[in-house]
């Protein structure tokens, strides 16, 4: 009974529902090809946006944790912009307060483990690249790569203890459009 009523259907083909079979598959596959596509760029972009996320959040958060342990006043006590007796605390008759924020840059001296203050710290942009410069020993300048891809880097203080440290990178989509992605964190400074 069954196969009766296939050969039945088979062979009511028409020559019309053939030819309209012929051109309605191709334009299915084409859609269903394209489907597959457009899922696939939009995983690869998804993907492509959450590793470019998970890298502002992790160099957001090194140059944070540098930056809880640094100070605006330094050595400088007294806030006089001169060295006073007492305020020379590693000794190298030189005053550590190098506080100091840029248009994407930041220095300052971070506060070690003897209560001592470091010589100057910095984290600047160099073109679409965060840089960290630290003189370890006077003259002795140590640079390192922080992040590459990065297309701004801004440090702002909203109070006199508060610093908001944001990152930016430029994410390409898969229709070519370009959109900005940022992360930001403040952060309680010691002093
Ligand atoms: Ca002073
Ligand atoms: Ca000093």
């Amino acid at each position: 009974m069954i196969d009766e009523t296939r050969q039945a259907s088979s062979a009511g083909f028409t020559l019309l529902e053939l030819v309209i079979t012929g051109s309605v598959l191709p334009i299915l596959v084409f859609a269903a090809l394209s489907l597959v596509q457009s899922g696939q760029n939009l995983e690869t972009e998804v993907r492509g946006q959450a590793v470019i996320m998970e890298k502002l959040r992790n160099t957001t958060r090194r140059v944070a944790d540098e930056l809880r342990v640094s100070s605006r006043t330094g050595e400088d006590s007294n806030s006089n912009g001169v060295l006073d007796d007492g305020e020379d605390r590693n000794g190298n008759s030189r005053l550590e307060s190098d506080w100091s924020v840029g248009a994407s840059s930041v220095q300052f001296n971070r506060m070690q483990s003897d209560g001592t203050y470091s010589l100057p710290v910095t984290y600047r942009l160099d073109g679409t690249t965060l840089m960290r410069d630290f003189e370890v020993t006077a003259g002795d300048m140590r640079t390192a790569t922080i992040a590459t891809g990065i297309s701004a880097f801004s440090v702002t203080t909203p109070t006199d203890e508060t610093v908001v440290i944001a990152l930016t990178a430029e994410i390409t989509r898969a229709g070519g459009e370009a959109r900005s992605e940022t992360a930001s964190m403040t952060i309680h400074q010691r002093n």
